[in-house]
């Protein structure tokens, strides 16, 4: 029998060591060169990431969760309780807990990328919700996943925070929300946090913290491709650049090398010339109705939006 306040089994797809190198190789003899973000969280970046959800430049984590906190009975209220509640990046699984005493799901499915972060997390939350069953799924949503079958019957939700969103290309965002809209079925619920576009220097501040923590993150890829990939990256031969391009309404982060130089990595050589950047996130803003026409492509039609009162993150209750 299943134990209370544990977790039920773990359903581990991670990604291997071979398929981050392929992955890590071909973006590299891309033009522009780019590598994924996703790659972004291993378990030293995942602690990165923390880090910045705390600074006081990085404003959208703590606007999401005071939306959460203000409006999470809402918030409940459309989704219903009994559900299998589904979090895409469920990262520490720190905002679902205010959801949680309201939802009272059948089951709360936590997939995410950081297998280690994400283990630790769903115990932490399994000893504090033991009436919820929790199965962790490591697994990159960006890709094809499964869940365990659970509560085949009971209704689905869906819980995609962070504005994660926006690391998707428009057209693959698209994608991706059509997957789960799939996967919720007919009358399934989206609870989705996306950040709004705003004044770029406020952008700005948010992506070049003044401690320097999104540079850690940013640089701690070419440490990652270090140990998985076998790169040698000189980390002081790169330097972290984040900036709102404005036309495509979001924010880029590049490292960019600082001189001409070949870097071996997985056997193969790759030559940077001074200034050449290798693009590793974009970050996308939606306004509230470029969202919903993007979100309306994908089968989802808009029940409800929360928004802070300077306007700077949005939560759309979505339905499929
Ligand atoms: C929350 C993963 C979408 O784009 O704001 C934070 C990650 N990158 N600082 C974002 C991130 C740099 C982030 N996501």
């Amino acid at each position: 029998p299943p134990q209370y306040g544990t977790i039920r089994g773990f359903y581990d797809t991670h990604p291997t060591l071979a398929e981050l190198k392929a992955e890590v190789l071909q973006g590299l003899a891309c033009t522009p060169k780019q590598i994924s973000p996703k790659f972004f969280y291993d378990a030293q970046g995942s602690r990165l990431f923390d880090a910045i959800t705390q600074l006081p430049e990085y404003y959208p984590t703590r606007t999401e969760i005071e939306l959460i906190r203000h409006h999470g009975a809402e918030m409940a209220q459309l989704a219903g309780t009994g559900s299998v509640l589904v979090e895409l990046g469920s990262g520490s699984s720190l905002k679902v807990r205010l959801l949680l005493e309201a939802l009272k799901p059948a089951a709360y499915v936590p997939i995410d990328i950081s297998r280690q972060h994400l283990l630790e997390s769903a115990e932490s939350l399994a000893q504090s919700f033991p009436d919820t069953a929790v199965f962790p799924v490591c697994a990159d949503y960006s890709k094809d996943f499964h869940l365990p079958a659970i509560e085949e019957d009971a209704p689905r939700l869906a819980f995609f925070p962070g504005s994660s969103i926006g690391n998707f290309e428009p057209q693959d965002a698209m994608v991706l929300l059509e997957r789960i809209a799939k996967l919720l079925g007919p009358g399934g619920g989206l609870i989705i946090g996306v950040d709004l576009p705003k004044d770029p220097a406020v952008l700005n501040a948010a992506y070049n913290d003044a401690q320097g923590v999104t540079a850690q993150f940013n640089l701690n890829l070419l440490t990652r491709i270090n140990r998985e990939a076998a790169g040698h990256f000189p980390l002081e031969n790169f330097t972290h650049h984040a900036f709102f391009n404005e036309s495509l309404s979001r924010i880029e982060m590049h490292l960019t090398s600082i001189k001409d130089q070949t870097i071996p990595v997985g056997g193969r050589h790759f030559q940077f010339a001074k200034g050449e950047r290798i693009h590793t996130e974009s970050s996308y803003k939606y306004a509230v109705t470029a969202f919903r026409d993007l979100a309306s492509r994908a089968g989802f039609h808009s029940e409800a939006l929360w928004m802070d009162a300077q306007q700077r993150f949005s939560v759309h209750f979505m339905r499929v």
